[in-house]
């Protein structure tokens, strides 16, 4: 029998990517089938060892997660319908009686205002915050700041921990500021890191895009406060910065003058 055609991908809206250029994350909750969140815990407890990058093949079960809709569907909207998972996969578990890690961002410190790569971890339990969820910064994607430095800053207004339910997936900029904290509760607390990169530069959106509606949102959206850092010449740079990356999202080429929100200041 022939196979049944695969749902079509679920793509965001201009308001969800907008978000997603100034905060640096955006969450699925995919509707996954009941028992499906319990059956990936099931299979992570048999697991005898942590099969690192093997843990697609492993788990076919994930097939579910990252084929979903909803999952494919936000990719397809912030990397272009060509997007690719990349081959490094980590199934993190933070034990119970763990410490914090310092803030980081993953990888090598190339830092551009564009969207090529970006995290999708996804949660098979409702994280409560004594399981020691995923800390973001939001923001900090535009951030460049020394790893070393990075290290030894510690709890920052703003942050939001990603108390979840379980079966969201967190789709987040490969640069934001993020760190696992400690779980105080008594169990383990799993998450699937899956990355996933853009092949190709925009030539034009590939979300489910309205110009109309775009243009009406950006300008709101583009100046909105993330964290509670306060006004300062950090956020006057990201203004343009969040600017820069929805024009190369559009597949407009034009860069953003330097001092172009400068009225806004005044
Ligand atoms: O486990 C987590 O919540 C985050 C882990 C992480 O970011 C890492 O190990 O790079
Ligand atoms: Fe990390």
């Amino acid at each position: 029998m022939a196979e049944a055609p695969a749902p079509p991908a679920r793509l965001l809206g201009d308001d969800e990517v907008l978000a997603f250029v100034v905060r640096g994350y955006h969450l699925v909750r995919p509707e996954l089938p009941p028992g499906f969140n319990e059956q990936v815990c099931a299979a992570i407890g048999a697991l005898s060892a942590n099969p690192g990058n093997g843990i697609y093949e492993q788990m076919p079960l994930l097939r579910q997660v990252y084929e979903h809709p909803q999952v494919c569907g936000a990719l397809a909207s912030l990397l272009g319908s060509d997007y690719r998972m990349n081959g490094h996969r980590h199934l993190h578990t933070n034990p119970p009686g763990s410490r914090s890690q310092g803030w980081h961002q993953d990888g090598t410190n190339v830092r551009h205002h564009q969207v090529w790569t970006v995290l999708g971890m996804y949660y098979p339990q409702t994280v409560t915050p004594e399981m020691g969820p995923t800390m973001v910064m939001p923001g900090t994607h535009f951030r460049n700041a020394p790893t070393d430095r990075l290290q030894t800053y510690a709890n920052l207004r703003g942050q939001v921990p990603l108390t979840v339910e379980a079966g969201t997936v967190a789709i987040t900029h490969y640069d934001i500021w993020h760190a696992a904290t400690l779980n105080r509760s008594a169990r383990p607390r799993h998450m699937l890191k899956f990355l996933f990169d853009r092949v190709s530069p925009p030539r034009a959106p590939s979300w489910s895009h309205d110009p109309a509606e775009a243009a009406k949102a950006a300008p709101r959206r583009l100046h909105e406060m993330v964290g509670t850092q306060g006004y300062c010449s950090d956020y006057y740079k990201e203004w343009e910065l969040r600017q820069e990356m929805w024009n190369w999202l559009l597949g407009l080429d034009a860069p953003v003058p330097p001092g172009a929100f400068k009225d806004m200041l005044a």
